[in-house]
């Protein structure tokens, strides 16, 4: 028998956050998040919904376990809403004993279960006071010892419960989709049709910056005062895709390839790995991005014990000539689904920006892993929609062979990673256990492996890609 590409001890399960699942937003004194907050203005939310009751998982956490179990998951990836724990956010205002003991009890019950929890401490809600008191992310004095102490209310209350904790989802999408396009709550933009206040070409390099600051600072907490007891691991996730030139005989797509990366991940990855900014970006942004002081270079670089990777989708990659716009983040080009020749970097989805392209996976962990040396990888998220999906009858929708087919692909594309260039992943979670609010997007979007019957008391019904999930990882998984 060929030794099998991925260990017996691979981790790997289902990932949701806490605005996309939970409902009940005042409850046991949960106060606003700057999601909440978002969701009212009319126009934002493309169905005009929000996550009020969503898949109303505070009241359902039972079925959410029922239903992990069901997938043999291993793991289970979920988000804390930092307002249901500190309801105004700050570290002076009262923590909420009710909305802390809510996720030490789902804590409980999962390990009563056998399954692993991993928590992501932010994942994109901000307390709403926190928001309208100082600016929120924009604030570096006040956000990062709000952060901090946060960080240290959950660490002391359920620390020794956790092995696996996530300081940020995707900080790109908190700087950019919040303070670039306006995509996404608090909807700064510079776009003065879409909102009064922003300006894209300087506020997502500064909200950036704190959110590093914040993780590193969240980091040393943990490393100082809870590591030795407790014995976690913590680090940060990033969001990226793969890239392809759309003109492979141009220099110039080739090389923006690699500058659409450094734009999206290192961003993030290199001042924690390296403990400085991307030449590319510090020549494109000159001093519209901060400068670290020797002291948050301190906090920041090494402040990873694992890196948390999230991955969708590849996109072509074309060069513009001339100097970038003040308001370009991507690195001074074009993203496209086809390339020169017109062919598709794969099929379309319920989302505009995602086409699958398996390959680009196991590309990008080893690009990661070469460049910063080959650290351990935890896939925090990966998964896909499925055009059309919501408007399929309940049995036809059930029949998801197009997303059992993607994780086919991706999870292949992962092993191939491990066994055969030596990318160093220990785990993978699926994005996402169930159907949920998918932000701007509403309901009408589905990533679940289990539908969500919105109208029918959020009753869910596993896919067949519950299943197949599992059958996947058992082919692929050395035998007890
Ligand atoms: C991730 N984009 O977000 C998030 O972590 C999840 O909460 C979300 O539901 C999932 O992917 C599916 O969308 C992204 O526009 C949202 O490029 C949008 C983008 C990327 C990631």
């Amino acid at each position: 028998m060929p030794e099998a590409p991925l260990p017996k001890d691979f981790l790997w399960g289902f990932a949701t956050a806490s605005y996309q699942i939970e409902g009940a937003p005042h409850e046991d004194g949960r106060e606003d998040s700057i999601w909440d907050v978002f969701c009212r203005i009319p126009g934002k939310i493309a169905d005009a919904s929000s996550g009020d009751v969503a898949c109303d998982s505070y009241h359902r956490t039972h079925e959410d376990i029922a239903l992990l179990r069901e997938c043999r998951a291993k793991a289970y990836r979920f988000s804390l809403s930092w307002s249901r724990i500190i309801p105004l956010g700050g570290r002076n205002d009262p923590v909420n004993e009710k909305g802390l003991q809510y996720y030490v009890q789902l804590v409980d019950d999962l390990h009563a279960a056998g399954i692993e929890p991993m928590i992501t401490l932010f994942h994109w809600d901000l307390p709403a006071e926190l928001d309208k008191r100082y600016g929120g992310l924009l604030n570096k004095e006040e956000f990062v010892k709000d952060y901090e102490n946060y960080a240290r209310v959950v660490f002391k209350a359920m620390g020794s419960k956790v092995k696996y904790w996530i300081t940020y989802n995707e900080p790109w999408c908190s700087s950019i989709l919040g303070y670039s396009t306006g995509l996404f709550a608090p909807g700064h933009t510079s776009d003065r049709t879409k909102s009064a206040i922003g300006d894209s070409s300087r506020e997502p390099w500064i909200v950036g910056h704190n959110l590093l600051i914040a993780h590193g600072a969240a980091v040393k907490a943990y490393r100082d005062d809870f590591r030795e007891k407790d014995g976690g691991q913590i680090g940060i996730t990033l969001n990226g895709d793969w890239v392809e030139p759309w003109d492979a005989d141009d220099p110039a797509d080739v090389e923006a390839c690699d500058r659409k990366i450094e734009f999206a991940i290192c961003w993030f990855g290199d001042p924690i790995y390296f403990g400085k900014y991307p030449d590319s970006m510090r020549k494109q942004l000159g001093d519209r991005l901060p400068q670290f002081t020797e002291e948050e270079i301190a906090l920041v670089k090494g402040s990873n014990d694992f890196y948390g990777m999230n991955h969708y989708c590849a996109n072509y990659i074309k060069h513009k000539d001339g100097p970038a716009e003040p308001e370009d983040f991507t690195g001074n080009l074009e993203m496209l689904m086809e390339n020169k020749a017109g062919e598709s970097i794969g099929p379309e989805t319920q989302s505009v920006w995602l086409r699958p392209y398996p390959i680009g996976f196991r590309k990008l962990m080893k690009w990661l892993s070469d460049r910063y040396g080959g650290p351990v990888f935890y896939v925090t998220e990966n998964g896909t929609s499925l055009k059309g999906e919501n408007d399929l009858p309940l049995d036809e929708l059930l029949q998801d062979d197009f997303r059992c087919e993607y994780f086919r692909g991706y999870i292949g594309a992962l092993a191939a990673a491990r066994s055969k260039d030596g990318v160093d992943v220990r785990g993978y979670m699926a994005w996402s256990l169930m159907d949920n609010f998918e932000w701007a997007e509403g309901y009408e979007t589905r990533f679940g492996v289990t539908y969500v019957d919105y109208n029918g008391g959020q009753k869910r019904h596993p896919k067949k890609s519950a299943k197949a999930i599992g059958d996947i990882f058992d082919g692929l998984m050395e035998k007890e």
